[in-house]
């Protein structure tokens, strides 16, 4: 008998998939195409740790099942290369980020390949080779010259350190996330990409015309709370004095959602960056107001909202006049109010909104109440009166009522709806609709050297015939990629690093041939990755970023596992492009991703995030190496439910390695049962009842499991008939009631997408030469799933009124029989006729009475 070698089985298995490209997808097949897209990984110099393959294992047990369903799949994988991470490490160990990138790619590339991941390796993309960066730079060039891609001032926040702009994310604490030097906000000309033009298309297509979106509940709701639709209305209010300025001529707009609480607006409040522009427009604001600007200017916006617990502002001094009351309001300038939300101020009803109310409890100004709630009982009770109540002394937290209801010291809108009310008010005042998002343009430039370099050239000649005077040129399309210069020193240095290259600088202007300059930036890496799942439709086309027939074959991406921390950005700006290569008449689907599944993290054993730092990385080539790469896929997916964390167990693998032997055993037992007997009994169908329900049963759990992802239920269930699988090997032998090989190999098949390497040798050995992820999935009965007994519901006249238990499939007469001497059913019926005896076997049964 030959023991279980997993080694030599995998490795074996693994170069004749490779060798015989297994896997290739085919367009051309007369199979349903099924697409299959896992998070292009960003190959980072540590190699991956246990973690990372769990979603990839997941994904492949999914792709080799939907191919014994008989789809087509397309399932690769590629490298998200370019980036900060592979530039900063290449600067610590003295490398160029190219170098580095390479050797990363190939210790991953061996690393994955190690896994037994079913994919199409011809599809491999790399978004750091010219061969993709062409395209990247073909997209920008498509989104520029639709005026989707444009460069303005904004603030920024600048590492001092990195010498870079970084994206919010990237900042933690008010540090740069990498260095931990404090961010400051900078001023710079950037380029931005207009995702907020579609704003709505992004809110809409998340439920039609879709519709069919299979989403977390919970990932959807953030996307829609990032792109912050919300619906109010600007009010002007006049300004009656401004200190040593004129009267009357000056006005504030602000943005509510709430105009019906107009007539308790006590004061106004700007945002710093308002009170700004007022100032550069000539307002003598007091040096006070001038302080607090400037201090809380220094402040990213979303620190901002970090510590709006802690109101600060000052009163500027100005009035204001609430067009509702006609009163005099004062005008104070306050961090809590953002610049770049609405229209930068707002009108502070304290009574009503919680925000203005500490305000205005810290700065002792007036509080009115304007909306009496419709029916008091029901409101929620706030927590002073439920600290009273237990005795405690929990603090007020609010006191302010923001819900509808009936409004009060409102004029002649006393007594009218808050609903209707905002309609009357903001009729009244002359308010505008307005529309707000919290969504932003996406700030795409990067001043660093890693990255696709901006296909862009800087004209001053042609800047002179531009309206806009920026004379930007986009590289004409034939001249693409803008190829990355190899720089002796690619070191960020307060300037884009490409622009100390001359070479790659100066160039003739394509417009008029004057001398210009190439835009010495590079893209966000999101920007390559948000379209990555395209190529992969057509990876090697030389003349076209994709061919329309094949794009349009693929997409929509049918499967997508990513990160549980991928929720907002890199969705979005991936559903972003998109819908503007549709609108491009480049592809027909309008949203890229179907189905979506969030995996979760696995974590050291001692229950932390896995680092280096913390000593508690696992290795999985170690435990590859020791346990073989079918045991650690079915530990991985075995640990728990697939969407949350789990501490990595290291004993927790010798369960699954034990299970993969004692299969292995079996088989060798069944094997030699088998020749001993000369095959008798062996090749009939379904001859032991028990065993074949539990099979039956078993197919249809780890289909189910399979498809909604509760990986580990599945393999329980594989281990139970496992162990069914030993007692039958003593007793139904015995019993001359052997395991047939037909429900062996049915077995094997459904095991095959967990362990695929184990499941194909067994199944040559058994004596099949066909490749079994392209086997037909087991078949199940559902006849022999039933239970027993059932439940049917009684109705009369079509309402339920009680249930029966019987013996699954009895006859009607059989029930009739019981349901009419049921003493509930004779209550009902008492002495009317029964018109109609309605009978669906094995669900209900419905009595029709005469009127
Ligand atoms: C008066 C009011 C009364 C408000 C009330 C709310 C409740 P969403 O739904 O998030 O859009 N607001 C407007 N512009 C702002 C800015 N630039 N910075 C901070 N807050 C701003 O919230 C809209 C509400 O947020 C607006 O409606 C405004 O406060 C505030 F009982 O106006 B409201
Ligand atoms: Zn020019």
């Amino acid at each position: 008998m030959n023991g279980y070698n997993p080694k030599e089985i995998e490795q074996r298995w693994q170069k004749r998939w490779i060798e015989e490209k297994t896997y290739k997808a085919e367009e051309k097949s007369s199979k349903e195409k099924y697409y299959q897209l896992e998070t292009f990984p960003y190959p980072s110099a540590a190699g991956l740790h246990v973690g990372h393959p769990k979603g990839y294992i997941a994904e492949d047990i999914h792709a080799r099942f939907m191919r014994m369903k008989g789809k087509e799949v397309l399932y690769t994988m590629g490298w998200d290369a370019f980036g900060l991470p592979t530039e900063n490490y290449a600067i610590k160990i003295g490398k160029s980020p190219k170098e580095v990138a390479e050797e990363n790619i190939k210790n991953f590339k061996r690393q994955v390949q190690m896994f037994g991941l079913s994919y199409d390796w011809d599809r491999e993309i790399n978004s750091s080779s010219p061969e993709y960066y062409k395209w990247t730079q073909w997209l920008f060039i498509q989104l520029f010259k639709k005026g989707l891609a444009y460069r303005k001032k904004a603030n920024v926040n600048w590492c001092p350190s990195c010498k870079t702009v970084l994206a919010n994310e990237q900042v933690v604490d008010g540090a740069c996330e990498r260095c931990k030097t404090i961010v400051e906000q900078k001023e710079m000309e950037q380029w931005f990409l207009k995702i907020t033009d579609y704003a709505e298309r992004l809110i809409n297509d998340l439920n039609s015309p879709v519709g069919e979106l299979d989403w977390p509940e919970p990932t959807i709701k953030r996307q829609l709370d990032w792109i912050g639709k919300s619906v109010g209305v600007s009010i002007t209010f006049p300004l009656a004095s401004i200190p040593g300025q004129d009267d009357g001529k000056h006005s504030v707009e602000i943005f509510t959602t709430r105009p019906d609480t107009l007539f308790g607006a006590t004061f106004i409040v700007i945002s710093p960056e308002l009170a700004e522009k007022w100032i550069n427009v000539g307002w003598q604001a007091p040096e006070e107001v001038r302080n607090y600007i400037k201090e809380s200017l220094k402040g990213t916006e979303r620190e901002r909202l970090e510590n709006a617990d802690d109101k600060t502002g000052v009163d500027t001094g100005i009035k204001a006049v609430n067009p509702g009351t006609k009163e005099k309001i004062p005008v104070w300038v306050a961090d809590y109010v953002l610049g770049s939300y609405g229209t930068g101020a707002i009108m502070a009803v304290p009574a009503h909104d919680d925000r203005d109310l500490q305000f205005a409890k810290k700065f002792k100004l007036p509080i009115k109440k304007v909306i009496e709630p419709e029916t008091p009982q029901t409101v929620a009770r706030n927590a002073e009166d439920i600290a009273m109540e237990v005795g405690s002394e929990i603090k007020v937290v609010s006191e302010c009522y923001g819900g509808e209801g009936t409004l009060v010291n409102s004029g002649d809108f006393n007594g009218k709806t808050s609903e209707s009310a905002r309609k009357l008010i903001t009729d009244k005042v002359d308010g505008k609709e307005k529309t707000q998002y919290k969504l932003r343009d996406w700030s795409v430039s990067r001043q660093r050297y890693w990255g696709t370099p901006v296909p862009v050239i800087h004209c001053e000649k042609c800047a002179l015939q531009d309206p806009s005077g920026q004379g930007i040129v986009p590289v004409p399309e034939d001249q693409l990629p803008v190829l990355l210069p190899e720089l002796e020193d690619y070191r960020p240095k307060g300037v884009p690093p490409l622009a100390s290259s001359e070479e790659f600088i100066n160039i003739p202007c394509p417009k008029c041939g004057g001398q210009a300059r190439r835009d010495p930036e590079t893209l966000d890496t999101f920007v390559d990755s948000s379209w990555y799942f395209l190529r992969y439709t057509d990876p090697h086309n030389e003349e076209q970023p994709f061919e329309k027939l094949k794009v349009n074959h693929w997409m929509p991406v049918d499967l997508y596992v990513i990160g549980a921390e991928h929720t907002v950005l890199h969705l979005l700006y991936a559903r972003f492009i998109t819908k503007f290569l549709h609108d491009e008449g480049y592809l027909n689907t309008i949203e890229p991703f179907l189905k979506l599944r969030h995996v979760g993290l696995i974590q050291g054993s001692d229950g932390q995030k896995m680092s280096k730092s913390r000593g508690n990385v696992v290795n999985p080539d170690e435990v590859v190496g020791e346990f073989g790469v079918d045991a650690f896929r079915l530990y991985e997916m075995f640990m728990g439910p697939f969407e949350h964390g789990q501490p990595w167990d290291p004993q927790g693998i010798l369960g699954t390695e034990r299970f993969l032997k004692k299969i292995w055993t079996y088989v060798e037992i069944w094997k030699k049962n088998y020749e001993a007997d000369g095959g008798k009994g062996y090749d009939e169908q379904n001859t032991n009842g028990e065993i074949e329900k539990l099979l039956n049963k078993t197919i249809k759990k780890v289909e189910e499991d399979i498809k909604s992802f509760s990986f580990n239920t599945a393999i329980s269930a594989l281990m139970i008939f496992t162990n069914k699988i030993r007692e039958e090997l003593s007793t139904g032998f015995k019993k001359n009631t052997p395991l047939t090989i037909l429900q062996l190999e049915k077995f094997i098949k459904i095991l095959h997408p967990f362990a695929p390497h184990i499941t194909q040798e067994l199944w040559e050995q058994l004596g099949n030469d066909t490749t079994l992820t392209f086997e037909p999935w087991s078949q199940y009965d559902e006849k022999l799933l039933k239970e027993e007994t059932i439940t049917i519901a009684i109705q009369i006249n079509g309402k339920t009124r009680d249930t029966v238990h019987v013996q699954r499939g009895s006859s009607k007469e059989d029930v009739e029989k019981v349901v009419l001497e049921n003493t509930i059913v004779q209550k009902w019926i008492k002495d009317s006729e029964i018109e109609k005896f309605i009978f669906v076997p094995d669900r209900l049964v419905n009595i029709c009475l005469k009127e």
